[in-house]
């Protein structure tokens, strides 16, 4: 790489313009992040139109620097997009490393099913689902239980209460696997979670970035909702934190990922199990010498699980992946 070039993440794209951070030797001080410090304003070349590929937040670059902006800010051109590890359409994401499922333990009533079906959706895609139960102090019991089945299925799963007195788990966490790559998380999880909550408790500096801030350039809150990540300090690690109220559990879950057969793999608790089953063509939802079945009813894998399961096995029935669209794939 010339001295002229470096690689960085996008963090926005705007009106063909794109934030690019450089890697990886970044401050995470509140005021590099306030003042859009160390973010490049960039053009990507024209040859990416040609190939249909849109940058998007996430992507890792290659960049040359190309003077400043007539603002001030440092500019400079994509040159070259990485491979992508994954990418989602809503909100348009690229290299999510992180999903965290946000589940209340009470108010309101935490429905797993839906927790399942965005872990699913994140397995599909190669993002590790990480498990974040709030509220605890209101139904010690109900974030036990719903900890238990979660971490008995093979996850990180961390209990929160509202005071903050339970947030160091999460924070050493996510400094622990940002030391060992680059995290890009976003938080997931029903209206009324404690989404919002949760993130601006343990990014301080993420309430900061996302606020009234006049930009030099202007996106973000009054405009077209874009997904943007954001720098942030976690436990003294850099990690990239996706801003998105869109977030839904309606926009990330549709388990458009699998078949019938993909399904139970996507539950990595029952993946060891597959091809252990009497009948080769087992379903996992009532055959005699199933395995799945057998570990259930051992409660070494939770019903509520397995309920997911089966639930989310009847709607791809119903609407298998080779009709959406109307076509083939
Ligand atoms: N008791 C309690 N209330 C909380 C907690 N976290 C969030 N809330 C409340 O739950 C409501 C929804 O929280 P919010 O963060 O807006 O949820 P979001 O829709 O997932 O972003 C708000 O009234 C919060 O004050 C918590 O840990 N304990
Ligand atoms: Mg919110
Ligand atoms: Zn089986």
């Amino acid at each position: 790489m010339s001295e002229n070039t470096f690689k960085g993440i996008i963090l926005w794209g705007v009106g063909g313009l794109y934030g690019v951070r450089p890697y990886p030797e970044i401050s995470v001080t509140d005021t590099d992040i306030s003042e859009d410090g160390g973010v490049y304003v960039c053009r990507a070349r024209g040859v990416f139109r040609h190939e249909g590929l849109t940058p998007l937040p996430g992507d890792s670059v290659t960049v040359s620097r190309e003077g400043v902006t007539a603002d001030g800010s440092p500019a400079g051109v994509i040159d070259a997009v990485g491979q992508r590890r994954n990418s989602l359409v809503r909100p348009a994401l690229a290299n999510l490393t992180h999903l965290f499922t946000v589940i209340p333990a009470a108010q309101p009533t935490p429905v797993l099913t839906g927790a399942d079906k965005l872990i699913c959706a994140a397995e599909s895609r190669g993002i590790e689902p990480v498990i974040a139960v709030t509220k605890a102090e209101l139904s010690p019991d109900s974030a036990e239980k719903i900890l238990k089945i979660y971490r008995g299925a093979g996850f990180a799963a961390f209990e929160l209460r509202g005071d903050g007195s339970l947030d160091g788990e999460l924070c050493a966490y996510l400094a622990k696997q940002a030391a060992r790559g680059v995290v890009c998380a976003a938080f997931a999880g029903v209206s009324g979670a404690g989404k919002s909550t949760l993130m601006s408790r343990i990014f301080p500096d993420l309430r900061l970035a996302t606020g009234e801030l006049s930009r030099k350039i202007q996106r973000g809150k009054h405009t077209t909702r874009r997904a943007e990540l954001y720098p942030v300090n976690a436990g003294g690690e850099l990690c990239f934190i996706a801003d998105t109220p869109g977030f839904s559990v309606m926009d990330f879950s549709r388990c458009d990922c699998a078949s019938t057969s993909d399904l139970p793999y996507l539950f990595r608790e029952f993946a060891p199990l597959m091809g252990k089953c009497r009948y080769t063509k087992c379903t996992h939802t009532s055959e005699e010498g199933c395995a799945v079945l057998e570990k259930v009813a051992s409660e070494e894998i939770s019903e509520s699980r397995h309920a997911s399961y089966c639930e989310m096995l009847e709607e791809i029935r119903k609407n298998p992946p080779w009709k959406k669209n109307g076509k083939y794939r």
